[in-house]
């Protein structure tokens, strides 16, 4: 991989580097995306199973999308892109903020990672809002309650609601403090989430895109990388590698 010369220069003075990530790095371990070819969203409609709406009408049918998803993601594992991200550590400090809920740059072995659309692999009781962890796949009962029978929820944020707060503001901080900011596998089509890259940007941060299309935010960047995570981040490893004498 040939790298400009302004990317080598950042990479040789940068210390932190945000990422953000999508569906998209997760597709090469093959967990479906959500918009494009063979995306979720184009079968199933949105409002009816990533909506509370949808949720309070038919928990049924909400839960056999997840359950369908949690077994997809049980069968998995991360890939050589997650893996990439943890190596990264040994150079820089790397805060990964993701919109995935399947949980692979924890398993990666990642150190620092934000999960702001929750994780597939909690359940939130709708009567407590009290959080569990529940990785059963298939589940046995759909959908699942507590164990005082109240009815419990996928502990993800669907349209409508608020992202944690939390997650939101220290997103914003790792965004402004990031000398490289790289965005990976993202159509950058979900809000709040999509303006983080744009945030980094205006706060002096070398705004990176590694993605098989151009997105709604390729024109923004200072550097579009173009291909599989998979195979563009294992390649940029080893430019960093020479760059660092190692
Ligand atoms: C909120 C549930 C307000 C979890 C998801 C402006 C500001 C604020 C809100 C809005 C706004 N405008 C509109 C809104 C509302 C809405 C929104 O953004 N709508 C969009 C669609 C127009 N936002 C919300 O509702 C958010 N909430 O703002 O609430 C509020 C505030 C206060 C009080 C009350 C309310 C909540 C958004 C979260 C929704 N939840 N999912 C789950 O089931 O997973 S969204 C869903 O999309 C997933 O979370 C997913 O992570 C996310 C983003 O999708 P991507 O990850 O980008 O995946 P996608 O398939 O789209 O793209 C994949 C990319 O990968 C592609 O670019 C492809 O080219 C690339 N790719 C494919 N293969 C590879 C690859 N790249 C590299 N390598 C490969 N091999």
């Amino acid at each position: 991989m040939k790298l400009d010369k302004h990317f080598i220069n950042h990479l040789t003075t940068a210390r932190n580097i945000g990422v953000m990530t999508g569906a998209g790095i997760s597709a090469d371990s093959g967990i479906a995306t959500f918009r494009g070819k063979d995306g979720l969203w184009n079968n199933i409609p949105v409002e009816k199973v990533a909506t509370l709406e949808g949720f309070l009408e038919n928990p049924e049918l909400v839960w056999k999308f997840y359950d369908m998803r949690r077994i997809e993601i049980s069968k998995a594992k991360p890939n050589h892109a997650h893996l990439t991200l943890k190596e990264l550590e040994d150079f820089y400090q790397v805060s990964i903020i993701t919109q995935n809920i399947d949980g692979f740059h924890k398993l990666a072995g990642s150190s620092n990672i934000i999960e702001l659309h929750g994780n597939i692999w909690e359940v939130r009781c709708m009567e407590t809002g009290k959080v569990s962890n529940n990785t059963e796949a298939p589940l046995t009962t759909i959908p699942p309650k507590s164990e005082t029978g109240s009815l419990l929820r996928p502990n993800v944020i669907w349209f409508g609601e608020a992202l944690p707060q939390k997650a939101l503001d220290l997103s914003l901080k790792i965004a402004s403090e990031s000398d490289i900011f790289i965005v990976i596998g993202t159509s950058a089509a979900v809000q709040p989430a999509a303006s983080i890259p744009m945030i980094a940007k205006r706060a002096n941060a070398f705004l990176v895109e590694i993605n098989i299309e151009e997105t709604q935010i390729t024109r923004f960047t200072d550097l579009f990388l173009k291909g599989k995570a998979v195979k563009v981040l294992p390649e940029l490893i080893k430019e960093i590698k020479k760059i660092k004498g190692k």
